[in-house]
């Protein structure tokens, strides 16, 4: 834990660089999409970042390499994914002056000042922040939209206040239904919408949705949000405004841009629809579905032949934990269970590891599986929508081994 002092002095550290350009590219990373250009350069131009991929330098978009995800299941602080919708971001804050408005209909109105946030009781757990569109350039046929792999993701240990506690001293009025969220960044130009979000005011109030102040034991990235963000637990990150400085409650649902018109799935499981269908019933992104990723080996990689080969990656269960890891060698027509390593909660990534027996030398298609705590399993088969949202099906890795 830091202490108030240490988290004060800190302020404002890495905002500096944030609106220079990028140093010229060191290399390219080549993300493997289907049918079309995917190398991208990799950066470390960014404060408080490490090497990240570059999806798109202003506002930033900066995508985690895969490798990262190899090393622990708490994903470091400096190769975390970033993703801003608007280019208007603050590039320092004064934490003497951020206030936290909690308004609307509630009893009290409050201006919360970082001071006594920390004096709150805390709440504190792992989390994975995945963006609807993680993995979005691997969508066939190819759907708008950032281009990402499968690095726009990364989990941390969250501590903060929850928003139940902020509510409940605002006092809630009856016939509440929901609460909105708004933060520092803006448009560019006035006509477009400011980005906000919101939950309703039952999920609101789970006591695990929380505005955290810090992430792996440290205070935030700026550009994860700093000061404080919102975490909801076992939901796209869409929902998790970061620079938060605005909670609305509303006795009405939230009609804007971001809720009414962006970020919609078809409501068909695992919002599948074929590319053709024109017209289907849709519904606001909301919890996130099991997935794994084998991180020992990449894609490619040519290892020498051997009757055993150790595989390893992570997995997540959504919002339920991850009951179990299945790894296949061939293809998925068998399975193989895998060791699973310590349960950090139902939130947060789950390391596996198995020795998987080798089919022969010759290129192998190795699998992992996940099923989570409800009970549901990865399917073999992509869904498609057509903003490349909730992508969960198996993931092949590709190998050669002579
Ligand atoms: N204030 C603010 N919060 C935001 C966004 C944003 O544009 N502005 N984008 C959201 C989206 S779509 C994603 S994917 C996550 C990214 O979180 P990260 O940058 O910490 O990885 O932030 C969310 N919170
Ligand atoms: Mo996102």
């Amino acid at each position: 834990m830091r202490s108030r002092r240490r988290f004060l002095s800190e302020l404002g550290a890495g905002g500096g660089a944030l609106l220079a350009a990028p140093a010229l590219a060191q290399s390219l990373v080549d993300l493997r999409f289907p049918g079309g250009p995917s190398t991208r350069p990799m950066t470390s131009a960014f404060p408080q970042k490490g090497a990240m991929i570059l999806q798109r330098a202003r506002p930033p978009l900066l995508e985690t390499p895969m490798e990262v995800f190899d090393g622990s299941v708490f994903t470091p602080n400096d190769r975390f994914f970033v993703r801003w919708h608007w280019a208007d971001i603050p590039t320092s804050i004064d934490v003497a002056r951020y206030r936290i408005a909690v308004r609307g209909h509630v009893g009290r109105p409050l201006s919360v000042s970082l001071d006594e946030l920390l004096r709150m009781p805390r709440v504190e757990l792992a989390a994975v922040n995945q963006c609807s569109g993680n993995s979005r350039g691997l969508f066939q046929p190819r759907v708008p939209g950032a281009q990402w792999r499968h690095g726009a993701m990364g989990n941390a240990k969250w501590l903060g206040v929850s928003l139940r506690h902020l509510l409940d001293l605002a006092g809630v009025r009856p016939g509440a239904t929901t609460v909105r969220f708004g933060a520092l960044d803006q448009p560019l130009v006035p006509e477009a919408p400011d980005f906000a979000k919101s939950l309703a005011l039952d999920h609101a109030r789970d006591g695990e949705v929380m505005i955290a102040f810090q992430m792996n034991g440290e205070q935030l990235p700026l550009l994860n949000g700093f000061p404080v963000r919102l975490v909801v637990p076992g939901w796209y990150s869409t929902y998790w405004m970061k620079m938060l400085n605005d909670i609305e409650v509303l006795d009405h649902p939230d009609d804007g841009y971001w809720m009414a018109k962006a970020y919609k799935i078809p409501d068909t499981p695992n919002a599948n629809v074929s590319p053709e269908t024109k017209d289907f019933p849709s519904v606001p992104i909301n919890r996130m579905v099991p997935r794994s990723w084998i991180t020992s080996w990449s894609d490619e990689a040519r290892l020498a032949f051997a009757p055993r080969l150790a595989m390893g990656g992570i997995a997540m269960g959504g919002d339920s934990g991850v009951a179990r890891v299945d790894l296949s060698a061939d293809g998925g027509r068998t399975w193989q269970p895998a060791r699973l390593g310590p349960d950090e909660g139902r939130y947060g990534f789950r390391r596996f590891d198995a020795d998987v027996r080798m089919p022969g030398p010759g290129t192998v298609t190795l699998m992992s599986r996940c099923t989570n705590g409800a009970g549901v399993t990865q399917p073999m088969a992509p869904n498609w929508n057509p903003g490349g949202f909730m992508r969960g099906c198996v993931e092949t890795t590709t190998i050669t081994l002579s």
